[in-house]
């Protein structure tokens, strides 16, 4: 495949779909749907539900193309022993990492709402990283995969734009792989959060990556 160039700030993003991957970051129930996680912090998860709709699309265009697709999932063993204890004490809400909600329990492994929202479900051939951090990075073999298909570019989409995809692209920036995070297929609880992550980005000629959108990105693919 030919080297193609994605309208973006601070200037263009270019890259080669053959060693471009669309990264979904942790589209969970937990996350976007009562009852999970981000409700449990205190968090209205509406806003959320915004994102995937664009993400599909995103979605649907790397499968027609055949671009590599990486689903990742925030989580914890059931016998938490991934889980910080900093962690499950965090936030000091009524419900905890590890405690019995409407979809099961809250940020585990195999639990209804620690699954991907259907919309987005990962299909054969695409890998899902379960990862016990807010970066996709630690602890986890999403460099190796990386490394081993040749990848060098990544397509950054999922949630939370501050904490997950934040930490996940900075990650990534210091080793050497190129994001652009589209901005409508990236979602916070926060609208000032949000402003704010993205901004931090692509600030001082892009310091850890590129902005743009699922149109832009849409538009280069296809
Ligand atoms: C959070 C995430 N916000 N996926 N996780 O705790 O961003």
């Amino acid at each position: 495949m030919s080297r193609k160039s994605i309208d973006a700030e601070p200037y263009e993003f270019e890259f080669d779909p053959a060693s471009t991957a669309l990264v979904i970051i942790d589209m969970q129930r937990d996350f976007v749907q009562p009852g999970g996680f981000g409700e449990a912090l205190g968090n209205d998860v509406t806003p959320l539900q915004a994102v995937i709709a664009p993400c599909r699309r995103m979605l649907d265009s790397a499968r027609r193309i055949g671009m590599m697709v990486i689903h990742t999932r925030e989580g914890h063993s059931p016998d938490l022993a991934d889980c910080p204890p900093s962690k499950i004490v965090r936030g000091r809400g009524d419900k905890r990492i590890g405690d019995h909600g409407p979809m099961g329990r809250i940020l585990v492994r195999g639990e209804h709402g620690h699954d991907i929202v259907p919309e987005l479900s990962p299909i054969a051939g695409e890998v899902v990283i379960d990862k016990p951090g807010k970066g996709a990075f630690h602890a986890t073999q999403l460099d190796h995969v990386l490394h081993n298909r040749g990848i060098r570019s990544l397509i950054v989409c999922g949630v939370t734009t501050e904490v997950c995809v934040n930490t996940t692209v900075r990650e990534a920036n210091d080793r050497g792989f190129d994001c652009v995070v589209l901005e409508d297929c990236v979602g916070s609880y926060f609208p000032e959060f949000q402003r704010a992550a993205l901004a931090m980005i692509k600030a001082q000629g892009g310091i850890f990556g590129w902005v743009s959108d699922s149109k832009r990105a849409l538009a280069a693919l296809d």
